[in-house]
């Protein structure tokens, strides 16, 4: 029988940087029902940044970013030597799990997330990731807007009227309502990074007793990430 296993053999290649892309199945209903705050649930966000540090914790990456209901994980290491079921069923399932332990709220059903893999080679990193950034700000604008125009029409009529506008419109439309998305919080606008920073620690040489300066590096949440750039990720790895 283990010859039906058909993909089982399925494998990224083992040299090759890879980002692993996980997603909350059906999170607007489930964000309907949790009764989320819109745009921007603070509890929900605090959660996502708790998976990401479980993520990060286990897995090593060199970098996970997440906004919504997504988190993206760069690695360097391929783990379970590039199988890409053992990959997506083991991410997906250990993502449910810390999100399900770190949300300390009875669901109305158990949250699964999906979860694929994205061979890159490094000069697509930066691309990637300015993709996903970019989709974090069309998010919050579009957010800020049906949230604003919810406030003053239908659901329905919000919906047709956002549809004809671009984000450009919206923001505009936005500040004219007293709504300055440049006084949002960063995170908002720009998604959430965790990685490793070095932090700098003083101590005494104990063969001349001169004071001695060492690094160790720990677990960074960034809330107020730059726009992606090349340097961003040169500091990173
Ligand atoms: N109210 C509220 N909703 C949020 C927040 N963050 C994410 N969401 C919801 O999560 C959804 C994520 O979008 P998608 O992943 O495209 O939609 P989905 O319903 O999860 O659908 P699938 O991923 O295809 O299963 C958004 O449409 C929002 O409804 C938040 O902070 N507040
Ligand atoms: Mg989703």
């Amino acid at each position: 029988m283990k010859e039906y296993e058909i993909y089982s053999d399925l494998r990224v290649p083992v040299n090759s940087k890879i980002i692993v892309r996980l997603d909350g199945r059906s999170f607007h209903s489930f964000a309907r029902k949790m009764e989320l705050v819109k745009p921007y649930d603070d509890d929900f966000y605090k959660v996502m940044v708790k998976v990401s540090k479980d993520l990060f914790e286990e897995f090593s990456p060199l970098f996970v970013y997440t906004f919504s209901d997504e988190i993206s994980i760069l690695l360097d290491n391929v783990p379970f030597n590039g199988r890409v079921e053992k990959i997506n069923s083991i991410m997906a399932s250990f993502t449910a799990s810390s999100f399900s332990i770190n949300y300390d709220k009875e669901f109305p059903k158990p949250v699964a997330f999906d979860s694929r893999v994205i061979p890159v080679n490094d000069g697509d990193i930066l691309n990637y990731f300015k993709w996903r950034q970019d989709e974090a700000w069309r998010n919050c604008v579009n957010g800020y807007g049906i949230h604003f125009l919810k406030s003053k029409y239908s659901s329905k009529e919000a919906n047709e009227k956002i549809n004809g506008l671009n984000l450009s419109d919206i923001h505009e439309l936005l500040f004219e309502n007293g709504i300055n998305l440049n006084d949002v919080d960063t995170w908002k606008k720009r998604g959430i990074g965790v990685y490793r920073k070095n932090k700098e620690i003083k101590g005494l040489n104990k063969k001349d007793g001169k004071e001695q300066i060492s690094y160790r590096s720990f677990i960074h949440v960034d809330c107020k990430l730059p726009i992606f750039s090349q340097e961003f990720f040169n500091e990173l790895f």
